[in-house]
């Protein structure tokens, strides 16, 4: 039995990553840092299966990660944590961008020290393009110009290109999936896909009257996470560690999003409920992300199963039937 290390395992991508390995027989053990509150709303479907186990952990202790990779020998790590959130990383610049690269630096040394035969993960952005002007009309690939554009995506290059370093230094097995914006119902409420959705069945319901949002105009490259999971598996089952950019090719503006949830809300236009606040407008903007998959489609064999409209389906739908059902509304 093969078992993996996830961390980030409250997460959004960390939940479904560990439901794929856990379908494919993995022993699975999730990393968790501590918070105050338990938070692990995203597990608990998986949470008493024998073949996962949580351990504490952070991306700024060392120790823990050298005691676990002897503890338990994983054959993989998938290293899903950071402060994942590109406006909040203006306010915590130092936490996010300490996070992400040194967290990654330790896990990488520690996987050189004690254990290299570990294979790794690492959750590279599309967010590290930023607003370079020069996109492809196929979009973005793994050679494209790196610009980011807020304190979050220069730390995810930072550490993109130490995972890089590593393989060609020590010969590990490290890989990075630059992946596109990736949305499911289980998204975080203050991330622009999730915060429509939700407000769509509130005041579907009658129980909010407007949505507050920034910047309408930018475009995003927006999938199913539960797509994206797959290719992260995809990437350390290959021979050759390698980097792949994971995306459907598609894109669309924030707008479009909002009209296409208003539209299956049956809601009517969205002006009747929308309010722009200048508090969500970001101090640097990234204006416009494409992703061209070529590589992966056709190293990896990965094809999305979700469209931009299954996609704003699920998530809506679930949306409403979670309010219905916990809060009895109707
Ligand atoms: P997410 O829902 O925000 O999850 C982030 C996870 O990291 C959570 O489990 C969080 O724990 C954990 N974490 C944060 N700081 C930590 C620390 N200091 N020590 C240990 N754990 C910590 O993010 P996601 O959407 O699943 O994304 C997963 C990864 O992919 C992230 O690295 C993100 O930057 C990257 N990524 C995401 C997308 C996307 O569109 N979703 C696209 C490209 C790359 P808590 O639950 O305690 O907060
Ligand atoms: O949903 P967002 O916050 O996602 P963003 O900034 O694209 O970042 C996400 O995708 C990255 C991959 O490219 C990941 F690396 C990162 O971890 C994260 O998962 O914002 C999307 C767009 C932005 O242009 C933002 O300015 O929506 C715009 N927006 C407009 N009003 C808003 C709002 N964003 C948020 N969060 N909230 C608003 O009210």
């Amino acid at each position: 039995m093969k078992t993996a290390f996830i961390s980030g395992i409250t997460g959004q991508d960390g939940s479904y990553l560990a439901e794929l390995l856990l379908r494919k027989g993995y022993f699975v053990v999730g990393l968790k840092r501590r918070t105050s509150l338990i938070c692990t709303e995203r597990v608990n479907s998986f949470y008493d299966n024998p073949n996962f186990k949580m351990e504490y952990w952070d991306l700024n202790d060392s120790s823990a990660t050298y005691r676990l990779l002897l503890k338990y020998e994983p054959d993989e790590f998938y290293n899903l944590a950071a402060q994942s959130h590109v406006r909040v990383s203006f306010d915590v610049p130092e936490d996010t961008t300490l996070g992400i690269v040194n967290g990654t630096l330790r896990i990488l040394e520690a996987i050189r020290n004690v254990h290299p035969k570990c294979r790794f993960y690492q959750a590279s952005s599309s967010e590290m393009y930023g607003d370079n002007p020069d996109i492809p009309a196929t979009g973005y690939d793994e050679n494209s110009r790196l610009m980011p554009a807020s304190p979050y995506a220069c730390a995810k290059v930072f550490a993109h290109n130490l995972v890089r370093n590593y393989r060609t230094s020590y010969g590990l097995h490290a890989s990075s999936g630059i992946l596109f914006n990736h949305e499911s119902p289980r998204r975080g409420e203050t991330f622009v896909t999730r915060k429509i959705t939700l407000a769509a069945a509130n005041i579907r319901l009658g129980h909010q009257d407007y949505i507050e949002l920034g910047n309408l105009s930018p475009k995003r490259d927006w999938g199913h996470a539960k797509d994206y999971v797959r290719a992260m598996w995809l990437m350390l089952q290959q021979e050759v560690p390698d980097d792949y950019v994971v995306a459907t090719g598609d894109s669309h503006s924030v707008k479009e999003f909002l009209n296409d949830v208003w539209e299956i809300a049956q809601l009517g236009i969205p002006e009747k409920h929308l309010k722009i606040n200048k508090k969500y407008f970001r101090p640097h903007e990234v204006p416009y992300l494409l992703g061209d998959s070529s590589k992966a489609r056709k190293i990896l064999g990965w094809e999305p199963k979700y469209n931009l409209k299954l996609l704003a389906e699920d998530m809506y739908i679930s949306d409403f039937n979670h309010l219905v059902s916990t809060k009895g509304w109707k």
